[in-house]
C-alpha cells in the first residue's frame, strides 16, 4: 500500500515509518518539526539527540534497504497538505500530526491556542484532502484513551447502545477529557464522525493509552534509529519518566494518591496495532474505533515495578508523593474493553520484570545526559504553582 504518515518525526511516527516500510509498504512521512521546536522552546529536550528526518531516512535505508520518502511542511497550511496528497495519492493516511502533550496544552493561553489550532486545523485539512484527492483512502487517526476520562462504568470500544424510554440507538461512548490536549482529540473524533456520515469517509480512530519503551524490531541495537525519549514533565509519559528518574537517583514523582489507572502498551505493540488497522481497513462510511492498550496499571503499580527493577539492577529507587499538578481522579473505577485489536491478531507484550530490566538497561546507558531540572517543574492545570507537601515513601 502507499502509506502517508502525517507527523512522521514523532515518538511513534518514526518507528511506524520503519515498521511499515519493513513490511513492504511504500511510505512517505511528513512533518514540520513542531515537537522538536516545542521541546527546544520549553527546555524539555529528550534524553539524547535524534537525527533529522532526512538523516533518519538515510540511516534506515543503509541499515535495512527500505526507503522512506520525507517531506517537510506545515500541514495546517492547506497548500502544503493538498500538494502532498496530490503527489502521494495514498491508499492509507496515518494522522499523528498533533501537539501530543497534555501538560503543554495547559501551560498558558498561547500553548492552549497552538494546541487547539494545530490539532483541529490539521485534522480538518486531512479530511478535505481525502475528499479531494483520495476519497477511497483509509484514514487511521491517533486518538487517545483519555477521550473517555475515567467514568464509573465500563468503557466500551468507541460505541455504546443506549436504551431510553423504550427505544434504543447506538452512540459514540460519552467523552470527558482531562486536559485541553485530550479535548482536541474528542473534537477530532466529532469532526471525523460528522464527515464519515456526510461524505462516507473510511476511518479508524485509535484510542491509545500511554506508550513506553524505545526498542522495536526495526531499531534494536541501532540507537541512531531510536525515537525521542522524553523524561521531562511536559513531553515524557509516566513510565519512561520513572525509568529515567530511577537511573538518575531521583525519587519517582507519583502525583497525588497514585491510584490514577490507565491502559498502557509497549511501543512494539503500538506498531503492531497500527499495522493491523492499516492492513484491515474500515469500510467506506464507517468510523471504526479501537481501544489501543494492553494492560491497565495505576501510577503506584508502575512505581512499584520500576522500584523492583531498580533493586535487581542495584539501584536504590525512592518514591515521592507530590501534590497533583493535574485535575484528575486519583482513585476510580477503570474497566475499558479492548478486544478489537486482539481479534485482528495483536500479540501483546506484557510488562514483565525482564522487559522492565531490558528497558532500564537501555536508559542507563544515557545516565550522564539526564538533566534533573527537567524532571519536575509543576505545570499546573489550574495555573497556580502546586502547594508544598511532597512526601517520601
Ligand atoms: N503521572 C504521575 N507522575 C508523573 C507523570 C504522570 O503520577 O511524573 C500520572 C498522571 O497524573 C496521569 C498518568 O500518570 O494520571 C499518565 O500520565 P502521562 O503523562 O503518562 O500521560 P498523559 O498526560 O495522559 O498523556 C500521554 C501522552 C498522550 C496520550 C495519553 C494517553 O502524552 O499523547 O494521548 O498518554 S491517555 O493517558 O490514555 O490519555
Amino acid at each position: 500500500m502507499r502509506v502517508l504518515i502525517l507527523g512522521g518525526d514523532g515518538y511513534i511516527g518514526w518507528p511506524t515509518a520503519m515498521h511499515l516500510s519493513a513490511a513492504g509498504h511504500e511510505v512517505t512521512v511528513a512533518d514540520n518539526y513542531l515537537r522538536r521546536r516545542l521541546m527546544l522552546q520549553t527546555d524539555n529536550e529528550a534524553l539524547f539527540p535524534v537525527p533529522t528526518l532526512d538523516e533518519r531516512a538515510r540511516l534506515w535505508e543503509a541499515h535495512s534497504g527500505h526507503r522512506v520518502e520525507v517531506r517537510i511542511g506545515d500541514l495546517q497550511d492547506w497548500s502544503v497538505m493538498a500538494a502532498l496528497f496530490e503527489e502521494v495519492r495514498p491508499d492509507t493516511v496515518i494522522h499523528y500530526a498533533e501537539q501530543p502533550s497534555a501538560p503543554y496544552s495547559m501551560i498558558d493561553r498561547a500553548s492552549a491556542d497552538l494546541t487547539l489550532k494545530n490539532n483541529l486545523g490539521v485534522t480538518f485539512n486531512v479530511i478535505h484532502a481525502m475528499r479531494e484527492f483520495a476519497p477511497d483512502a483509509h484514514l487511521v487517526k491517533l486518538g487517545t484513551m483519555g477521550e473517555y476520562g475515567t467514568p464509573n462504568i465500563d468503557i466500551e470500544e468507541g460505541w455504546i447502545e443506549i436504551e431510553h424510554k423504550g427505544r434504543s440507538d447506538r452512540f459514540l461512548f460519552p467523552r470527558a477529557a482531562g486536559s485541553l490536549y485530550h479535548t482536541t482529540k474528542v473534537l477530532d473524533t466529532d469532526l471525523l464522525w460528522f464527515y464519515v456520515r456526510a461524505w462516507g469517509l473510511r476511518v479508524t480512530d485509535l484510542m491509545q493509552g500511554p506508550v513506553y519503551g524505545l526498542e522495536t524490531e526495526e531499531n534494536a541495537g541501532e540507537p541512531r534509529l531510536y525515537s525521542f525519549l522524553n523524561y521531562d514533565e511536559v513531553f515524557g509519559t509516566v513510565l519512561n519518566r520513572f525509568m529515567v528518574q530511577a537511573v538518575a537517583g531521583y525519587p519517582l514523582t507519583v502525583y497525588g494518591k497514585g491510584g490514577q489507572t490507565r491502559g498502557y502498551l509497549h511501543m512494539r505493540d503500538a506498531l503492531q496495532c497500527v499495522r493491523l488497522a492499516v492492513e484491515t481497513p474500515a469500510a467506506g462510511g464507517e468510523l471504526r474505533v479501537f481501544n489501543q492498550f494492553v494492560e491497565t496499571f495505576s501510577v503506584n503499580d508502575l512505581a512499584e515495578r520500576v522500584r523492583a527493577s531498580g533493586a535487581r539492577l542495584g539501584l536504590d529507587v525512592g518514591v515521592r508523593t507530590l501534590p497533583n499538578p493535574r485535575k484528575e481522579m486519583e482513585e476510580h473505577y477503570y474497566n475499558p474493553a479492548h478486544t478489537g485489536l486482539l481479534e485482528l491478531g495483536l500479540h501483546p507484550t506484557p510488562l514483565t520484570g525482564e522487559e522492565m530490566d531490558r528497558m532500564m538497561k537501555v536508559v542507563r546507558t544515557y545516565r550522564d545526559r539526564i538533566e534533573p531540572d527537567r524532571i519536575f517543574r509543576g505545570v499546573s492545570w489550574t495555573g497556580s504553582a502546586p502547594s508544598a507537601g511532597a512526601e517520601d515513601r
